[in-house]
């Protein structure tokens, strides 16, 4: 593999006490790095090594971030990864305090087998606010853009969920589309969503871009409700600070074992977990880059000339929403 050229920007400045809003085009660039890295092994059936090569890819351009940042969601314990492990200290470790949650290939399979909407993606926050979730696999999730705040619930009936959204959005339930992964587990909910009249987006991997999708303004999805990762709803939840909707998660442990290790760590299980218990504040910052195209963002396309690539910024302080093409010269790669 060929070394990353580094460029390293703003480290003379002086430190802030609290991420900043430089922080985010400089994170843009890590994700950037790992989707180019990864796009190289789109197709080509080998789920780790593209996320071994996104994986480097984030790890160089991180380093030369200006902050302190330790991994809360990364590749896993020390022992198995080598790389972005959680615990590991990323940045040039001089700037403000942060937290960071790295999946650098979401949707290793959508990558390995050439489908759309497998993302790179990471998300940072003031240092101590992110939720740790790695005691339980498993997250039930429900997210919403602004018009669902105060009108859906996850306690509530799907049924009555969609009633009331559509109701706020001023649609009819016929319209209302409701994004789930296409998994086993969800066969009764699916079958609930349809008899209350509304139609799935089956997402066959890659919850992140499916609570985004359900989350921004004018998307085709209305909801995103279902069964995935616990490190997916606190990324998820970053972005949805971002962009001002409704995220609600609970712990879906898998067996005895698993809500032991839960309660060993202090968590309360059947609890819901509102946004604020997910990721703490008001300061998160969310970048996306695509690898391949799909419901939110193109993704990595290869022409003689140049790479590009398209990124998704999101920064809750200002609600700003960023979409950043920009073109790579495939000779620095
Ligand atoms: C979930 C989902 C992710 O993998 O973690 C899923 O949140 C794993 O669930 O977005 P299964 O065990 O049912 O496959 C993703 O889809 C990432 O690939």
């Amino acid at each position: 593999m060929k070394a990353v050229t580094l460029t390293v920007e703003d480290t003379n400045r002086a430190a802030p006490a609290v991420p900043d809003r430089n922080i985010a085009m400089e994170l843009v660039r890590a994700t950037e790095a790992a989707a180019i890295r990864a796009s190289s092994w789109v197709g080509k059936g080998r789920k780790n090594d593209a996320d071994g090569a996104a994986v480097d890819g984030m790890r160089a351009f991180l380093s030369t971030v200006h902050f302190d940042g330790v991994v809360v969601i990364g590749e896993g314990e020390k022992d198995n990864a080598p790389m972005l492990f959680n615990g590991e200290h990323v940045g040039d470790g001089l700037g403000p305090s942060c937290d960071i949650a790295v999946d650098p290939v979401e949707g290793t399979s959508l990558t390995a087998a050439g489908r759309p909407n497998a993302l790179s993606v990471l998300a940072v926050s003031d240092r101590g606010s992110m939720y740790d979730p790695s005691a339980v696999f498993y997250m039930d999730k429900l997210v919403a853009g602004p018009e669902g705040v105060g009108v859906v619930d996850i306690r509530n009936p799907i049924a009555e969920n969609i009633r009331a959204l559509a109701k706020a959005k001023r649609k009819s339930v016929e319209d209302i589309r409701v994004a789930v992964l296409d998994r086993p587990r969800h066969e009764k909910l699916i079958a609930e969503i349809r008899e209350a009249g509304a139609g799935v987006h089956l997402l066959l991997d890659g919850d992140v871009a499916g609570g985004i999708t359900a989350a921004s303004y004018d998307s085709p999805v209305d909801l995103c409700v279902g069964i995935g990762g616990s490190p997916e709803g606190i990324i998820t939840a970053c972005a949805v600070k971002g962009l001002g909707g409704l995220i609600q998660g609970v712990l879906a442990p898998r067996d005895d074992a698993e809500r032991q290790k839960a309660l060993d760590a202090g968590h309360v299980l059947d609890r819901v977990l509102e946004a604020d218990d997910l990721v703490r504040g008001d300061n998160t910052y969310f970048v996306a880059t695509g690898i391949t195209s799909g419901d939110l963002v193109r993704g990595v396309e290869r022409t003689s000339r140049v790479i590009r690539t398209e990124s998704l910024v999101l920064r809750s302080a200002s609600g700003t929403v960023r979409r950043v093409i920009s073109e790579h010269l495939p000779a620095k790669w």
